[in-house]
C-alpha cells in the first residue's frame, strides 16, 4: 500500500481530570520538549502546532455516582472533539497530545463522524495495558480514563456516549485492542459481552507481535481510516516509567517498534492520540523521548534499510 502522509496538526489537551494521579496534564509540554514537532519536521512532514486547548481545572474530588469529575471530563472532551473535527476538515492529520485517556472519547467521536461523512471505514487501534471498558457500576476507581472505550461503544453517561449527536461513535467491531494486561473483573465481563477484539499480552506471547498485528490489521484497505490511540502505559514500564499506572509485562522496545512500523506500512493512519504520559513519574523525560521515537516510526521512520 502506498505511504502518503498529509499535513499534521498537534493539539495539546493538558488535563488529568480523568486520571487517578495528577501530572498527565504536563504530557503535551513533555512531548514538545522531547522534540516531537522537530522530529516529524525532520522527516519532511508539515507540522502545525496549534498549541494547547483550554479547559476546566482539576477539582481533585472523590467520585460522585461512580464518576470522578464527570462535568470536567465532558467539557474537555467537547473541546477536543471540536479541535480534532476542525483539523480533519482542514485536511490535517490530528495528533492529540494528552492528557489522560478519557480524551479519546472526544478525539474518536470527531474521527468517527469524519469517517461517516467521507464514506471511510474506521479501524481504531487501541494500544494500552488496560481495556478502558469500565462503567460507573463496575469501575474500581471512578476515574473516567478507565471508561473511554465503553463510552465510545454507547455504554456510559449520555453526555459522553452521545457527545457527537444521536448515536454512539463506534461499533465494537471497529476496535482492536493491543497489549492489554490489566482488566478489572466487572470490566472483563463487559468486554466479553460486547465482543471486543483483544490482542492481550498472552496472545502476543503465544503468536508473536508480528502475527498479532497482522490479525489486528486484517481487512484494512485503501478505504480505511486508522485511528491510533496510543496510551503510553502500553509499553513495558522498564522502558517507559513515566505513566500514572504502570503494569509490568508490556511490549519491549523492539515489539513496540514493530507495532508502529507495521501501522506505518499500511499508509492508512489518519489520526493519533498520545496519552497518559506523566512527567511527574518520569526520569529526565525518558518516556517522552521514547514516545517521540515511536511516533516517528508511526510516521514511517524505519529502523531497517527499507526507505
Ligand atoms: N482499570 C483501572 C485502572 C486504569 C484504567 N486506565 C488506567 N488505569 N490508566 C480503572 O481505574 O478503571
Ligand atoms: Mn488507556
Ligand atoms: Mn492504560
Amino acid at each position: 500500500m502506498s505511504r502518503t502522509f498529509p499535513q499534521i496538526a498537534l493539539i495539546g489537551a493538558p488535563t488529568d481530570v480523568g486520571a487517578g494521579h495528577r501530572g498527565a496534564s504536563m504530557g503535551p509540554e513533555a512531548l514538545r520538549v522531547a522534540g516531537l514537532g522537530e522530529a516529524l519536521r525532520a522527516r519532511g512532514l508539515d507540522v502545525l502546532d496549534t498549541g494547547n486547548l483550554l479547559g476546566p481545572a482539576n477539582p481533585w474530588q472523590p467520585p460522585t455516582a461512580g464518576y470522578r469529575h464527570l462535568d470536567q471530563v465532558v467539557e474537555w472532551n467537547r473541546r477536543v472533539m471540536e479541535a480534532v473535527a476542525s483539523q480533519l476538515r482542514f485536511g490535517r492529520l490530528p495528533v492529540m497530545l494528552g492528557g489522560d485517556h478519557c480524551l479519546a472519547v472526544g478525539s474518536i467521536t470527531a474521527v468517527a463522524a469524519h469517517c461517516r461523512a467521507t464514506g471511510r471505514k474506521l479501524r481504531v487501534l487501541w494500544l494500552d495495558a488496560h481495556a478502558d471498558f469500565n462503567t460507573c457500576e463496575v469501575t474500581p476507581s471512578g476515574n473516567c480514563h478507565g471508561m473511554p472505550v465503553a463510552c465510545l461503544c454507547g455504554l456510559g453517561p449520555r453526555p459522553l456516549t452521545h457527545l457527537g449527536g444521536d448515536a454512539p461513535a463506534l461499533q465494537p467491531g471497529e476496535i482492536r485492542q493491543i497489549g492489554i494486561r490489566s482488566v478489572d473483573p466487572g470490566e472483563k465481563k463487559l468486554v466479553k459481552e460486547y465482543g471486543l477484539d483483544v490482542y492481550d499480552m498472552r496472545h502476543i506471547d503465544e503468536v508473536g507481535m508480528k502475527r498479532a498485528m497482522e490479525e489486528a490489521l486484517a481487512g484494512v484497505d485503501d478505504e480505511t481510516h486508522i485511528h491510533v490511540s496510543f496510551d503510553v502505559d502500553f509499553l513495558d514500564p522498564v522502558i517507559a516509567p513515566g505513566v500514572g499506572t504502570t503494569i509490568p509485562g508490556g511490549p519491549t522496545y523492539r515489539e513496540a517498534q514493530l507495532v508502529m512500523e507495521m501501522i506505518a506500512d499500511t499508509g492508512r493512519m489518519g489520526s493519533l492520540d498520545i496519552v497518559e504520559l506523566n512527567p511527574a513519574f518520569d526520569d529526565h523525560n525518558r518516556t517522552g523521548l521514547l514516545a517521540v521515537d515511536l511516533v516517528e516510526s508511526l510516521f514511517g521512520k524505519s529502523t531497517l534499510m527499507r526507505d
